[in-house]
């Protein structure tokens, strides 16, 4: 992690929130400073707003909290604005600051606030220590059974693994068969550390990136980690594809039939998907 930090202070928006009943008719002015911990090595070679959190959608993010969401306590404010801005691609860690800028109590005082850092392992791990993740496993290059046994002992807290499905390329140029799989994990990863150890697995099958879509030894994609939703430039969960894809419907219908839409096996074509065998490790 770097020291980088990108500052915006005296942020004013008003918002109903508190304790006392008058606070939760009468909307009253709160104001926010975020210091949002990145690293903008990147934005200082390149100039490109997308390298680094671009602070004016930090701002708005933030806002919208104040003013939309009725809570009782500054503590409830400051740790949702939090997980919005770690939501946000790149960012590190952020220190929220959330004061009262009237705060209704007898005494003559000037403001009224509290301060918090929130760090992405401190909001993915927060009271949940262990969560089932499910990654799909892709290969049609090479010794395809062994980059499949490969993968399955390189990711961690394997529990369950899906039968191996031989499929037809779908996308992509002309290529070979893939196998496919699916394989459930309990982690105490975050989705970002669960994605960058499987982008290391991949390389560590000598995985080469040429054509979108293209043959590969190994491609491993993060499926859905616990019931979350994720939206960054890197991460997308549940994968964006998966629903349309039936060499992975029907690996992770193996394993979490439950997850699926009622009607998907209905819905995709067949797709030239065979069960092969069950992997042996
Ligand atoms: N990325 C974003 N969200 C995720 C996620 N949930 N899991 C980003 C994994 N990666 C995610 O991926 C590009 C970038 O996507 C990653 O660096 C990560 O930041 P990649 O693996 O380099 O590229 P790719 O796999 O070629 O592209 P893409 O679009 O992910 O391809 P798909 O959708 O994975 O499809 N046909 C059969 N029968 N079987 C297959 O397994 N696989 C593909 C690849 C095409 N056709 C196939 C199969
Ligand atoms: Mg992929």
């Amino acid at each position: 992690m770097t020291p980088d930090r990108i500052e915006v202070r005296g942020l004013r928006a008003v918002g109903t929130i508190g304790v006392l009943p008058e606070e939760k008719v009468r909307a009253q002015p709160f104001e926010v400073d975020l210091v949002i911990e990145t690293d903008v090595r990147n934005a200082g070679r390149t100039d490109d707003l997308e390298q680094t959190v671009n602070y004016g959608a930090a701002l708005a993010l933030a806002a919208k909290v104040v003013e939309l969401e009725t809570t009782e306590l500054l503590e409830k404010v400051a740790s949702r604005i939090a997980e919005e801005i770690l939501g946000m691609a790149r960012v590190d860690a952020v220190e929220v600051t959330v004061r009262k800028l009237r705060p209704p109590v007898p005494e003559d005082v000037a403001t009224t606030g509290i301060w918090i850092r929130r760090t992405r392992a401190d909001l993915f791990r927060a009271n949940r220590p262990k969560v089932r993740a499910y990654v799909a496993i892709g290969t049609n290059l090479g010794d395809r059974r062994e980059h499949l046994r490969y993968a399955v002992k390189q990711l961690p807290g394997v529990l369950r693994t899906s039968g191996v499905y031989e499929t037809a390329p779908v996308g992509g140029p002309e290529q070979g068969p893939y196998l496919n799989m699916v394989v459930e994990i309990e982690t105490e990863l975050d989705p970002f550390e669960l994605l960058d150890q499987c982008l290391a697995i991949e390389a560590g099958a000598g995985r080469e990136r040429a054509v979108r879509w293209g043959a590969r030894t190994l491609d491993l994609d993060v499926l859905l980690w616990d019931d979350a939703t994720i939206e960054s430039r890197h991460l997308s969960v549940p994968h964006p594809r998966m629903w349309e894809r039936r060499f992975v419907l029907q690996p992770l219908s193996d394993l979490v039939p439950e997850r699926l839409p009622a009607d998907w096996d209905r819905r995709l074509p067949d797709g030239g998907v065979v069960r092969v065998d069950d992997l042996e490790l």
